[in-house]
């Protein structure tokens, strides 16, 4: 059942696949409307009540480089960040951000290595208990 796309970090990183894919087996259907973002280092936005939340990244997200993701929130409260692959289980992978003087949410984050080869991620963003989600892919060899 545990998918073996969870290489990482060691002996660590497999008892946190193990528990990601028990948590995930619960729940199979996605009500979350995907948003693709053909370039987050240009940016991507979506409507979010009145406001028009937008997801950027410093560089490309490639796999064990961190990268500084920044989206702006002003209104929200707390902001959190999942990344995780459709349909494989790739360990979790949560961040929350932290809210810089600008106004904008900022995380470090470092993307695991898919050993099926696999380049499509899903960045959920959850804000306030809102979630939005869009879908990127990391650069192939
Ligand atoms: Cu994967």
């Amino acid at each position: 059942m545990v998918s073996l796309c969870c290489v990482g970090r060691g002996e660590m990183r497999s008892i946190k696949c193990l528990l990601g894919a028990l948590l995930l087996s619960g729940c199979g259907k996605q009500d979350i409307s995907v948003t693709h973002c053909p370039s987050l280092v240009q940016g991507c936005a979506v409507e979010l009540g009145a406001e028009k939340v937008i997801v950027k990244t410093n560089t490309l997200p490639v796999p064990l480089k961190p990268f500084t993701l920044s989206i702006s929130a002003s209104s929200a409260r707390q902001v959190n960040v999942v990344l995780q692959m459709q349909g494989m289980d790739m360990g979790l992978n949560r961040y929350r951000l932290l809210r810089e003087p600008n106004g904008e949410w900022r995380a470090t984050i470092t993307l695991p290595v898919c050993i099926s080869g696999w380049r499509d991620w899903l960045m959920i963003v959850e804000l306030d208990g809102e979630r939005r989600a869009f879908a990127f892919q990391t650069p192939g060899n």
